[in-house]
This record gives C-alpha cells, sequence and structure tokens, in this order.
C-alpha cells in the first residue's frame, strides 16, 4: 500500500477531529491547522498532487494556479524585473558606470551572515568582471553597526567614488550625507525598516522604504545585492560589456543568497523561497568553494538544507564576526587560494567552539541569575560577558524560560544589551517607549528582537518598566501557544516518498512552517541514546508496523519520560528522509508526545 492511499481516507475527511489526549510532554496543547477543503481539492486538480500533500498547500494558502510552480520553483517564474524595487535603475546604472569606467567600487557591509554574504556577493561579481573593488566590514565591538564616515574616508582612499552600503545604511542619514557632501557617490542596499526619512544618497535601494511598491519586503540583503546584480549584468550586457569578457553566471551565487536568507530568518515564501530553494541546489551541485570548505570541515552530511544553512554554515560564518573579524569569512567565501581557504575554514570552525563554550558558560550564569526572578519578563546583566555572544544567550534564555530575556553586558558604567522576544509580544516597541522615557542611553528594534546601551544605575527600573509594560502580553502569549498539526497519518506515511512530496513544499521557515504529522496509539520500543542526547527508537502500531523515530535533544526530558515504558501514547513530529542511513530510510522526527486517553 502507498503512503499516498493509506492517507486519503484521512486527508479527505476535512473536519478529522485529533484524537483525545492527555497532558503532552511540552505543556503545549496540539490543534489542527485550518484549511479550506474545497481548496485542497482544488489544488489536488489542477496540480495534479497527492490530497496530503494539496492539503498542506490549502493550509499554508498556496493558490491551485499557482501549486504546480510552487512545488517546483524557478527563477524563470518568479524572478521580477529588479527595476521594480525603488531606486535600483539609479543604483544599477551607477555601478554599471563605475565597471565600464574602471573605476574601484567601495563595498560597506556588516559583521553577521547577512551582511558577510551581500558583501562577498557583490566582490565575487566585481573581480569575476575584472572591476576593482574594496570591501569594509566594520567591527562588531569596537565599531558596531552600520557605516561610519572614517569607513567611507578609508575606502575613497583605495580608489572608490561609489560605494555600495549593504545590509546597512538605510537609518545612516548623518554619515552618507556628509561622504556625499565629500563627493562619494553612495548606494544603499539595505532591507531594514526605520522610522526616520531615507537617507539622501544617490540611490535607496530597500523593498522596506516607505515608498517602494515591489512587494518584495521578506528579501534580504544579500538577496538584494543579487537582485542589483541582475539589474547591473543587463545593463552592462546592453552596452555590450561582454563582447569581450565572458558574462558571469549569476545563478553561481545563489548559495550565498540563500545563506543569508535563512540566516536572516526571513519569511520561507515568495522570491525569498525559490531563491533559498535555487540556493540549496547550487550548494550541492557547484558551491561557493568557501562554503565547500566549511561544510566538508564541519562533517556534515547528507543532501544540502536549510538545517545546515542556519546550524551549521551560518554560525561558523557569524563565529567571525562574534569573536574575531568579519573579514576572516569574506575572505573565505572570496579567496581563490586553496590553502588559504582551507586554514579558513579551519579557523572559523576552531572559531565556532570558541564562541560555543563562551556562549555556554555566559548562559549558565544567566540562568543562575534568572532562577532568583520571578517576573514575566527577564532583564540579566552581568560583569565581563563576551558583547559577541549576548543575543545568542538571550535567545537562548527566550526558549528555556518561555519568556522575553534581554542580556545586559557591563562595561564600566554602563552596558550593552540584547532582547529577544516570544510570538505576540513587542519587545522592540517596548524599548522604544523605555528609550522615549529616558531609561536607556540607545535602544531599538522590532518585535521579537532588540538592542540597548543603558547606565548601570538605570537597570533595576528598566526591569520594572519592561515588567510593567509586557507582563500582560506575556501571559496572554503563553496561555494561547498550540502545536499546529497539519494532518493525522497511519504509519505507511513515513516512507522516502511522502518525505519527497512533502519537501517540494520545502524550503520551510517562518510563514512556510514544515508539516508537523500526527501518529496515533503507538508504543515506543527499543529506546536507544544516540548523539548528544538524541533518542532513537522504533514505534509500532497497533497492528503491528514499525516506525523508525528520532527524538533530537531529548535528553531525560519530559519527552524522554513519556516515551518510555511502552504505553500507548500518540507522536506528533516531521517526516523526513533519514539521510543519516540513506537509501530509501524515512524517519519520524519526535516533536512531542502525549498519553493516549
Ligand atoms: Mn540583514
Amino acid at each position: 500500500m502507498t503512503a499516498a492511499l493509506a492517507l486519503n481516507d484521512i486527508a479527505d475527511a476535512a473536519g478529522i477531529a485529533l484524537p483525545a489526549i492527555g497532558d503532552t510532554a511540552s505543556g503545549i496543547p496540539w490543534r489542527l491547522r485550518r484549511f479550506d477543503p474545497r481548496a485542497a481539492l482544488a489544488i489536488a486538480q489542477r496540480a495534479g498532487v497527492d490530497l496530503p500533500v494539496a492539503r498542506l498547500l490549502a493550509a499554508r494558502r498556496v493558490a491551485a494556479e499557482g501549486a504546480a510552480r510552487h512545488l517546483k520553483p524557478t527563477l524563470r517564474d518568479s524572478l521580477p524585473d529588479p527595476f521594480v524595487l525603488t531606486d535600483m535603475e539609479r543604483a544599477a546604472l551607477r555601478i554599471a558606470d563605475a565597471a565600464t569606467n574602471g573605476e574601484t567600487v567601495g563595498v560597506f557591509g556588516d559583521y553577521d551572515v547577512d551582511g558577510t554574504t551581500a558583501a562577498a556577493i557583490l566582490k565575487l561579481y566585481c573581480d569575476e568582471i575584472g572591476v576593482p573593488v574594496a570591501v569594509y566590514l566594520p567591527d562588531r565591538v569596537s565599531e558596531g553597526y552600520g557605516p561610519s564616515i572614517g569607513a567611507f574616508r578609508e575606502l575613497a582612499k583605495a580608489g572608490a567614488r561609489c560605494i555600495v552600503t549593504v545590509d546597512c545604511g538605510a537609518a545612516a542619514r548623518q554619515v552618507i550625507e556628509q561622504a556625499s557632501g565629500e563627493g562619494l557617490d553612495v548606494v544603499v542596499f539595505d532591507h531594514h525598516l526605520t522610522a526616520a526619512a531615507a537617507p539622501n544618497a544617490l540611490a535607496v535601494v530597500n523593498p522596506n522604504r516607505p515608498d517602494d511598491r515591489s512587494g518584495l519586503g521578506g528579501l534580504c540583503a544579500a538577496a538584494i545585492a543579487f537582485m542589483g546584480l541582475v539589474a547591473i549584468n543587463r545593463e552592462l550586457r546592453a552596452r555590450g560589456f561582454f563582447r569581450t569578457r565572458t558574462e558571469p553566471d549569476l545563478r553561481r551565487l545563489l548559495d550565498l543568497v540563500a545563506l543569508g536568507l535563512v540566516c536572516d530568518i526571513m519569511p520561507m515564501t515568495g522570491l525569498a523561497r525559490v531563491l533559498t530553494a535555487q540556493g540549496l541546489k547550487v550548494l550541492d551541485a557547484r558551491p561557493n568553494p568557501g562554503l565547500a570548505a566549511l561544510r566538508a570541515r564541519a562533517g556534515a552530511r547528507g543532501a544540502a538544507s536549510v538545517f545546515q544553512l542556519g546550524f551549521v554554515l551560518g554560525p561558523r560564518i557569524n563565529a567571525a564576526g562574534r569573536i574575531g573579524h568579519a573579514r576572516l569569512a569574506l575572505e573565505l567565501l572570496t579567496t581563490g587560494d586553496e590553502a588559504r581557504r582551507a586554514a579558513l575554514a579551519d579557523r572559523l570552525h576552531v572559531m565556532n567552539a570558541e564562541r560555543q563554550a563562551i556562549e555556554t558558560s555566559v548562559l549558565e550564569d544567566a540562568l543562575q541569575i534568572a532562577a532568583s526572578g520571578d517576573g514575566r519578563t527577564v532583564v540579566i546583566a552581568g560583569e565581563g560577558w563576551h558583547q559577541g555572544v549576548i543575543g545568542i544567550v538571550a535567545g537562548r534564555l527566550k526558549e528555556r524560560l518561555g519568556r522575553p530575556a534581554v542580556v545586559i553586558a557591563l562595561d564600566g558604567e554602563t552596558g550593552k544589551g540584547s532582547a529577544r522576544s516570544i510570538e505576540g509580544v513587542d519587545l522592540g516597541g517596548a524599548v522604544n517607549a523605555a528609550k522615549a522615557e529616558g531609561l536607556l542611553l540607545a535602544g531599538g528594534g522590532h518585535a521579537m528582537a532588540a538592542g540597548l546601551t543603558i547606565a548601570r544605575s538605570r537597570i533595576e527600573d528598566f526591569a520594572r518598566f519592561l515588567e510593567g509594560r509586557l507582563a500582560g502580553a506575556v501571559e496572554r502569549s503563553l496561555a494561547d501557544r498550540r502545536l499546529d498539526i497539519d494532518a493525522v497519518v497511519g504509519a505507511s506515511a513515513v516512507s522516502r516518498r511522502f518525505a519527497a512530496m512533502i519537501a517540494a513544499a520545502g524550503p520551510f521557515g517562518p510563514r512556510n512552517p514544515e508539516p508537523i504529522f500526527v501518529l496515533t496509539n503507538m508504543r515506543a520500543r527499543a529506546l536507544k541514546a544516540a548523539g548528544k542526547g538524541h533518542i532513537v527508537c522504533a514505534l509500532v502500531s497497533e497492528t503491528g508496523e514499525s516506525v523508525r523515530a528520532i527524538a533530537f535533544r531529548a535528553g531525560e526530558g519530559q519527552l524522554a519520560a513519556a516515551l518510555a515504558g511502552e504505553r500507548m501514547i500518540h507522536l506528533a513530529g516531521r517526516i523526513r528522509a533519514d539521510d543519516w542511513r540513506g537509501g530509501e530510510a524515512a524517519q519520524f522526527e519526535i516533536a512531542d508526545v502525549a498519553p493516549a486517553a
């Protein structure tokens, strides 16, 4: 029996309820994701896909007309004319002028993954077409985020009259106006939402500026830079630039674009999803040599995946900017020297391990301090904490405690803080309000993440302010938590074939969540510890069908307890190809467990 047949009876019953369950191991109730059964049927008919997959697409609001293309995303179908971005034409013409005149192009980037990959994309392109290029990436600690006049002057000294800022610049009004006054043409490739008016630059390409109508607000800086290259390449082709040179194949840069998109946590919908899907193919077939070296050094196995981008390559690229300098990562991604590449991959790999060790030690300190508080928000400050890891630690703290967390690294009489929120709690808004109240020296951010500078003497006041402002929203957010289930399936759905069908709806990420399925009335047998706290087991159905399953990082927590003892249970989880074992293997990756009532 094929997976599809086994699933049809379930998929047809659109209104099927979840089985009666007891308390879940996570403590979070399960809820069946809503979808329109007629839309699912239309998708199944128009796109010729099995109903279970049509149902996933309907739940993700994919239209029937676009469903076939959704499952085979191509740039040809999805890439808009880059000129739909406000100011892109001016930007492309200026950079094309630089190329035809043999001018040096200056690039000012950022120390995070998106900023580094965006800078690398521009540099690789210029290198390939023989245009001199100078890149400046700021130091996270000594310079901080965004351009400075000093950096611009350094690029000017290297010969650049045209400077492209990537992943920054949208809020750098003063610096850019000063640079323009000194005769520099500044082009901004950014995606950050800012309250202030766009700077008076030669061109400000930013899908999130108020007068942009491109609808591409979900692109990161690396993707904007890629759109820029599409435009520049077209312009140079029209000027006959490639009559005497080979035209670069821009698709080869897509693995870097995908890395930027995933690490900047962009919504996996629309063009961002298509670019990521194509980027993953590039990473498998003809990867950036630096990424290939890093992947090999990390011992990553199996096909390229969003997981590899976000959890293997991303952290290693980021480690450079956190505890070394981002220029190491840029060099890894752009050098033509194989020995140098291997040395850099090794260095970033080691730096990442160092970063992990620092992070663990700060996290342990922070958790200890947090244990003494009982608020709905967490504000923690410490002496001697590495500024490069406080953002990650705030994120971990938020995950562990299920509350918004602010982590402040104190240095003398002031501290720099990083804040991470939970769904539905506007932490950035609260930080802005605290700044307006005079509690902060500096601060700003988005709903989910913010940064701040604070005087040591105001930390308690700030903590009280945050608690007063956010406690209600945190309570509501915690009470509303649900695990969204896509469908209840039979054991035979855990197959390579079905896993491949689901994967075609990916890559998954924000706004395109990976489907979660429920297996009912199973018993977990042959439990084995594996790797770093994982549990591997066989799930056996009432009719004796057996499914291989794994619970990652289950350790000795609630999930492990719920799996033990061969009780009758329901399981929520993902169905994936098992690249570890390879071949036709598939497995059920357990997300949560509930006792069968
Ligand atoms: Mn970015």
